[in-house]
């Protein structure tokens, strides 16, 4: 199995809480820790047997040409690649160009494309890494072509089938190098394609939970756990949950998952579908002894039909107020709260009750400050530019609630959309408070290809809360 931990290393600014920009990954050469596993974040790759000459694109075909201090900043972006979560594959990798495009291969030669998320062109564009020809050096092998590989020829890059050569196994090794062009933002904070994030503090440790995002239709087939202590540096824990083999009753539509803990357990609600038959959602929930898994589905079958309740069982969120009682809330559409039992598995179905507010979609999250309580949801559809959350506060889990209004949406002049599907963490033992969220993905984004970030959230001194600035 591959070793999927893997550190996403971000330099933070004077005090990494504040969430300050930062620069990219550096890697020294030589420093690649196994043959399978490699760096993600901003990079650049540097031919081995051509040294100064970097895989880069160039009106989208893949190349690899001269990259000094003196290139213009045109050619050093176009020569820096951000190595994220593979889109065909957890245990290999995709390389996005700083425009948002992914190399792939096409009729073998490689260039640079936006990911329409059907399975070739993910497959096309995940490329798997094996030790390369020289120490601390990488090859690639094609995810969906495992005899071929990227090597350059005549300084065009194409995907060859593997020789035993020595010629051909240098042409195909590149060092993974500080990138020509280093990220100057804060966000996203996990490079690649992640939605609906689910943001929690177990034990003095930020976790990020989201949605395996880049699939056409949302077919995404499982979850990762992120772990933090600074909400800057992130660790990739893999794969948490998978429905292939974990889940008996879901293949597809791994959405929005969230996490809570109850007597030294996890417990991880999730959505999802078959891939025939009642394709419809369902709602499941997975346990394990840790924050990180591995989860398994705790019940053997769903713990919300599709068609027990109106609208899709879709956006599960766990709320546990000061007595310990925890709150099961979700709904696409229509939005539900009960009272989960102690075993955190089973509710009493009298007890469900709708507390849908005017604008509501989906992604309801529920907190609470000073007694008071929050209900976030996300407004619009998150193929929508305008995706939004919005809130209301209220006296009880329960409600009733009072709309307050949105507090969280796009902002152009950043070029950021599609702002929602929220959740919201404090920072143990302080009054701050970080949401995470999800947007287009930038620049290139829609609202199948999204990245989670995160900023801060603060309050007026009536309890109400600020509007949010989206960051870059
Ligand atoms: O990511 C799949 C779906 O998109 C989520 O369940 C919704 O909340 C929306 O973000």
């Amino acid at each position: 199995m591959h070793a999927s931990r893997r550190t996403l290393t971000r330099r933070a600014g004077a005090s990494a809480i504040v969430l300050t920009a930062v620069a990219a990954l550096v890697v020294v050469p030589g420093s690649v820790a196994s043959a399978d596993t490699i760096p993600t974040g901003a990079q650049s790759l540097e031919s081995v047997n051509q040294a100064g000459r970097y895989m880069r694109h160039l009106n989208s075909t893949g190349q690899i040409a001269p990259v000094t201090a003196g290139s213009d900043a045109q050619t050093k972006r176009d020569a820096t690649f951000t190595i994220v979560n593979g889109l065909a594959s957890p245990a290999c990798y995709s390389f996005q160009t700083k425009s948002g495009l992914f190399l792939r291969h096409r009729d073998y030669r490689l260039r640079v494309d936006a990911n329409t998320g059907d399975a070739t062109f993910r497959g096309d564009a995940t490329f798997c890494p094996v030790a390369g020809s020289v120490a601390g050096s990488v090859s690639l092998v094609s995810h969906n072509y495992p005899s071929r590989r990227i090597r350059h020829r005549d300084s065009a890059l194409w995907l060859d089938t593997y020789q035993s050569t020595a010629q051909f196994q240098a042409d195909s090794s590149f060092r993974i190098t500080a990138p020509w062009a280093p990220k100057t933002t804060q966000g996203p904070v996990i490079p690649g394609l992640f939605a609906d994030p689910h943001i929690m503090n177990f034990n003095g440790r930020y976790y990020l939970y989201p949605t395996t995002d880049g699939y056409a239709s949302w077919s995404g087939t499982y979850y990762k756990a992120f772990s933090s202590t600074d909400l800057v540096n992130w660790t990739d824990h893999g794969v948490i949950l998978n429905h292939g083999p974990d889940v008996s009753w879901a293949d597809n539509s791994a959405w929005a998952p969230a996490v809570a803990a109850r007597n030294g357990r996890y417990y991880l609600y999730f959505s999802g579908g078959l891939a025939s038959g009642n394709t419809a959602k369902q709602l499941g929930v997975a346990v394990a002894d840790s924050p990180t898994g591995p989860f398994r589905d705790a019940l053997g079958r769903p713990l919300i039909r599709s068609g027990q309740y109106s609208g899709q069982a879709i956006d599960p969120m766990v709320f546990t107020d000061d007595d310990g009682q925890s709150y099961l809330y979700w709904g696409q559409g229509a939005a539900r709260v009960v009272p989960l039992n102690n075993d955190m598995t089973s509710f009493d179905p009298a007890r469900v009750r709708v507390i849908t507010p005017s604008g509501y979609n989906e992604g309801a999250f529920v907190f609470k400050r000073n007694g008071v309580y929050y209900f976030m949801w996300s407004e619009n559809d998150t193929r929508s530019e305008d995706y939004r959350v919005a809130y209301a506060t209220g006296s009880s889990p329960l409600g009733p609630w009072t709309k307050r209004g949105v507090v969280l949406q796009k902002r152009l002049d950043a070029g950021i959309k599609g702002t929602g599907h929220h959740s919201v963490v404090r920072a143990p033992g302080t009054d701050t408070w970080y949401v995470a969220y999800h947007r287009f993905a930038v620049p290139a984004g829609n609202g199948t290809n999204r990245e989670t970030t995160i900023d801060r959230m603060e309050f007026n001194t009536d309890g109400t809360i600020r509007p949010i600035v989206p960051t870059l």
